[in-house]
């Protein structure tokens, strides 16, 4: 009886560790450069997949192109990065880190945005601001 209890114990704290030690997911983003991550953003045909990412301070968004349309850019509209017309052929990547919190960077592609709509946004940390219409 007291084994089975000291045990339960245990495996409690251990279980709230395990939890602590990934910076307990979305609901608190971590510091940069801790736990950071890759968010895979699809380019398929005339649109972003998904159009709206919400990431943590430090983590990077990766834009792939997985389909055979193309030549699409990413720009952002703030003028921090823009990729140039690199999503010429399928497979092709460009990624891009986001290290301040706060922050929503509304991007879309040169060739298709006016013809197509083709936007999005990434949003960092919980209080960046819901990006504008259409994106
Ligand atoms: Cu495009």
């Amino acid at each position: 009886m007291f084994q089975a209890t000291r045990w339960s114990r245990w495996a409690a704290a251990a279980g709230l560790l395990s939890l602590l030690a990934c910076g307990g997911g979305h609901s608190s983003p971590s510091e940069p450069g801790s736990m950071a991550k890759t968010v895979t953003v699809q380019i398929v045909d005339f649109a972003f997949n998904p159009k709206d990412v919400t990431i943590n301070p430090g983590d990077t968004v990766q834009w792939v192109l997985n389909s055979t349309t193309y030549t699409h850019t990413v720009t952002a509209e703030n003028g921090t990065f823009n990729s140039g017309m690199i999503f010429n052929k399928p497979g092709a990547t460009f990624s891009q880190t986001f290290n301040t919190a706060g922050v929503t960077t509304q991007y879309h592609c040169m060739t298709h945005w006016h013809t197509n709509g083709m936007q999005g946004s990434v949003q960092v940390g919980d209080g960046a601001p819901k990006p504008g219409p259409g994106y």
